[in-house]
């Protein structure tokens, strides 16, 4: 089925607006105004945006430390997620999680490698519980899986049928290592190893994307139990802000293949133009307000502390 105007447009202008945030972000940290650290989706913005694209509204999100784009396509807001990194109170969970633990609504991140899998598989196995017909989307990279947790995690969705799809992005890096050095076998077979049934794309094009992923979510909203779709991918920028070791030619043969470009050759230039300043502007207001923004009360943070006196 091919997509209209309007939802080719609809999904640039998705993946635009994590372009830009990314880019702003990565231009904010040398001013000073961001704390900690960040890992930034420039590159696998086809994967939120195709994926997310089959989310319904109670539907929940699970996202890894490279959670940016995944919050953004899950409908979060902008200003609170720049002001979250600014460690503003006006921030997704009130300047206190910073760039990788994010909480709003459904979605959930955490930068605790392969740790989301059990959370994932948990809050999954509730659903089914309550025949809340909500489904989990779990976003996470090819580093995940040298954590044992993993595989307890596959194992007890598959044997409870928990209508969970696993999206494994794999950007063919762990930090600084490629996927052959740490990876043994494929990994396909150590989902479906488990006896869930598997998509393997090498591809950008959210368009695509979307089109598996909707045949993905079918099965798991069905109640089939869970779904792997491994998307092959690629960061085009360092694994967080300095720390890249990647040979430069072949991060430009990767950027022939940049989501954005392949997207824009089905929509008109007046279109992409507008779509340019409108996110422009979009993410211009958001820095603006998280900047003017108050700072996070340090009292805030003593709460979980009272709770355990
Ligand atoms: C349990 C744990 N071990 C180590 C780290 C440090 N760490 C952060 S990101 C990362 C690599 C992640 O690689 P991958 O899962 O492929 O995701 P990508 O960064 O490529 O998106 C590591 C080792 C961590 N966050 N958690
Ligand atoms: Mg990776």
């Amino acid at each position: 089925m091919k997509a209209s105007s309007t939802e080719a447009a609809d999904l640039y202008r998705q993946m635009l607006r994590i372009r830009r945030f990314e880019e702003a972000i990565l231009e904010a940290f040398p001013r000073g105004l961001i704390f900690g650290t960040t890992h930034t989706y420039i590159g696998q913005e086809a994967n939120a945006v195709g994926v997310l694209s089959q989310r319904q509204n109670e539907d929940i999100v699970i996202s890894n430390h490279r959670c940016h784009g995944h919050f953004l396509a899950s409908g979060g807001s902008m200003s609170a997620l720049a002001a979250e990194m600014m460690g503003r109170s006006t921030g997704v969970c009130a300047g206190r999680g910073g760039s990788q633990h994010l909480h709003w609504d459904n979605f959930f991140s955490s930068g605790i490698l392969g740790g989301t899998l059990p959370l994932a598989v948990g809050m999954a196995f509730a659903q089914k519980a309550q025949q809340s017909g909500q489904i989990v989307f779990a976003f996470t990279g090819d580093g995940a899986l040298g954590e044992g947790v993993v595989y307890e995690s596959l194992n007890m969705a598959s044997l409870w049928t928990c209508p969970v799809l696993f999206v494994l992005e794999n950007n063919r890096y762990a930090q600084t290592t490629p996927v052959e050095v740490n990876l043994a076998g494929g990994i396909g077979e150590r989902f479906r190893s488990f006896g869930i049934p598997t998509d393997e794309q090498d591809t950008t094009d959210v368009a695509k994307i979307e089109a598996c992923a909707r045949s993905a979510v079918d099965h798991v909203r069905n109640g089939k139990g869970p779904y792997a779709l491994i998307i092959h991918t690629y960061r085009f920028a360092p694994h967080s802000r300095g720390d890249d070791m990647r040979d430069p030619a072949e991060i430009e043969r990767f950027r022939q293949r940049d989501p954005l470009k392949i997207q824009a050759t089905s929509l008109k230039k007046s279109v992409l133009a507008q779509l340019d300043v409108e996110v422009r502007t979009e993410v211009e207001d958001a820095f603006n307000q998280a900047e003017t923004a108050s700072m996070a009360d340090p009292a805030s943070l003593t709460y979980p502390i009272d709770l355990i006196r």
